[in-house]
């Protein structure tokens, strides 16, 4: 379903099978070295999601080749089959298009009463559509505007397999997730929590 311009919600499009695949992946990722991280924003201030990075290691507001704000390590790198994954994804939610070439995963982990406050990202030097895959718990995902961090905005529920595409118009919209509905995920998949994976390109 399209949500705005360029924004569009495919749910259910990771089969079971394919979220497990994908959680034994991120769980692995999240392992030192470069691994799951907790984001200090230059205010000060704490981000309640934390963070692993392929490919690019972001940092507020930038992108390096190491953990610069973690363990200093390399980033680790981003495999082939996820940037095809992302491929499959833009075409399945804005149909057939140039194809590509996903080069950052950030994955953001969200447990507790962790959530995201309302933000753009244009950290990216390319205008390419941002693809959002969800894994465990359902969230309530705030889709916004491009001028304001306040109304309107859409809300939206994401469920675990639920993919999103921010293209178009909507690549710089605020977004944001004010809350994870905690133990709303299928019971089989084994994730206590919400997963939150992106792909994008840099563009650097
Ligand atoms: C999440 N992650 O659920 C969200 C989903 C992030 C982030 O916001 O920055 O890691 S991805 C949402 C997104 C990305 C790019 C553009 C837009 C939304 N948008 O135009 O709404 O953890
Ligand atoms: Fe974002």
């Amino acid at each position: 379903a399209q949500v705005a311009p360029g924004a569009v919600h495919v749910p259910d499009w990771l089969a079971p099978e394919a979220q497990r695949e994908l959680l034994a992946a991120c769980r692995d990722w999240a392992r030192p070295p470069a691994g799951l991280r907790t984001v200090r924003t230059p205010g000060g201030g704490t981000m309640t999601a934390r963070q692993v990075c392929l490919g690019w290691h972001w940092y507020p507001y930038a992108y390096a080749r190491t953990a610069v704000d973690g363990d200093g390590a390399p980033v680790k790198p981003f495999p082939a089959w996820l940037g095809e994954l992302g491929r499959r994804a833009a075409v399945a939610a804005l149909g057939p298009q140039e194809p590509y070439a996903y080069d950052i995963a950030l994955i953001n982990f969200y447990d507790g009463d962790a959530r995201m406050g309302m933000h753009r990202d244009s950290d990216e030097k390319a205008d390419a559509p941002v693809v959002s895959l969800s894994l465990g718990d359902t969230c309530l995902f705030r889709f916004g505007n491009t001028e304001t961090r306040a109304k309107p905005y859409t809300d939206v529920e994401l469920r675990s397999g639920d993919l999103f595409v921010f293209g178009g118009p909507s690549r710089l919209a605020y977004h944001g997730v004010p809350w994870v509905y905690g133990g709303t995920g299928p019971t089989e998949l084994g994730l206590s929590g919400r997963l939150n994976i992106t792909l994008r390109v840099s563009g650097l």
